[in-house]
């Protein structure tokens, strides 16, 4: 879907990873090779951990385009509002000088795999969407409204999505200026959907009598955009070998609905037990979890995790792909346990 990916925040070199591991288990091989035929195995699938920060820095947010990032001037860039009684068209400081909005929303995007890293948070500031369609006012026979990027991408949502949603249009993220790569001067924030429709470079915006298709809606993907529940492990990494007690920790991200629980298995499914959430302050951003564990015996354990929003929805195990509307399924990974 997207062929200008570029992923910062956890990028793991498997392969000179794998060689490091390999050369430090070279003397322990001649020592006791049974025991170390083992310890080999374990440790070169052994993955590190993600450090994951509750909210992302710029520099680390997950970015994702279908041609470039686009550089647009502000001294002539002009944000157009078409399609209500009362047109506008308003000026980079014209906008700045409005009453601001600042809101914590996580991004994910469509393509993000199960326990991918397409996924962010940051805390946006910006203009409310609702004000501005009220001041121009919406035409009677409005269906939906479209957001134009620089790039000439575009994607709409509902009208209904549009006033009742906490939509806004951004200008700065985590307390700097937008960046360039995330839609400067003017990107949409949809809570609760999927990245697709938070469209960068804003150009216009256009209130329109039809159901629009957006730039992947013309390509069969969804033209609604739900974000599903999900979840991801990100310590200890896949493949590590605890002694005793261990913190598990990692997010869950319920869209527009926030999340009520998340559940972790040791057992394949069978039993589930609550994990613990860190505050936050947004029910429109992801939460990082963790449980203690203390392995009942030494031994091989597939470790589950699956999250419930606040509606009461719990992540499905079905597996799904990114088209057309999101991936789905259960993270899981393998914890070898010694007995301390
Ligand atoms: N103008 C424009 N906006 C866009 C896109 C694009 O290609 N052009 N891609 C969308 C997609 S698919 C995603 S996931 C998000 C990514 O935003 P980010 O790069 O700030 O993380 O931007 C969205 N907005
Ligand atoms: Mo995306």
């Amino acid at each position: 879907m997207t062929p200008d990916t570029t992923m910062d925040s956890f990028g793991v070199d498997r392969r000179s990873f794998l060689k490091h591991a390999a050369a430090g288990l070279g003397l322990l091989v001649m020592a006791s090779p049974a025991r170390a035929a083992q310890m080999i195995q374990k440790r070169l699938l052994a993955l590190p951990a993600r450090d994951t920060p509750f909210i992302t820095p710029n520099e680390q947010f997950y970015n994702v385009q279908y041609s470039g990032p686009q550089t647009v001037d502000v001294a002539t860039w002009t944000l157009t509002v078409a399609g209500g009684a009362r047109p506008l068209r308003l000026r980079y400081e014209e906008i700045l000088k409005r009453p601001a909005i600042e809101r914590m929303v996580t991004l994910q995007c469509i393509d993000n795999e199960v326990a991918g890293e397409l996924i962010s948070n940051a805390v946006w500031k910006g203009i409310s969407l609702r004000a501005l369609l009220t001041e121009v006012g919406v035409r009677p026979d409005a269906v939906d409204v479209v957001f134009h990027g620089a790039d000439l991408y575009s994607d709409g949502i509902t009208l209904d999505r549009a006033m009742n949603y906490d939509v806004f249009l951004a200008y700065a993220m985590n307390g700097k200026t937008l960046p360039v790569k995330n839609g400067y001067p003017l990107r949409a924030v949809v809570p609760g959907i999927y990245g697709i429709k938070s469209v960068k470079w804003l150009t216009k915006i256009e209130v329109v009598a039809h159901d629009n298709l957006g730039y992947w809606q013309k390509k069969g993907w969804t033209d609604d955009g739900d974000i599903k529940v999900s979840s991801r492990i990100d310590a200890p990494g896949p493949y590590n070998t605890k002694r005793g007690e261990t913190t598990f920790r990692g997010i869950a991200f319920g869209g527009y609905n926030g999340v009520r629980a998340v559940d972790l298995s040791f057992d394949g499914g069978k039993q589930w037990r609550a994990a613990k959430l860190d505050p936050t302050p947004s029910r429109y951003s992801w939460v990082i979890w963790r449980y203690k564990w203390k392995p009942p015996a030494a031994g091989a354990y597939p470790v589950a995790v699956r999250a419930t929003n606040g509606l009461g929805e719990t992540q499905t195990d079905f597996i799904a792909r990114a088209f057309p509307d999101g991936t789905s399924g259960l993270h899981t990974i393998v914890t070898f346990a010694e007995m301390s």
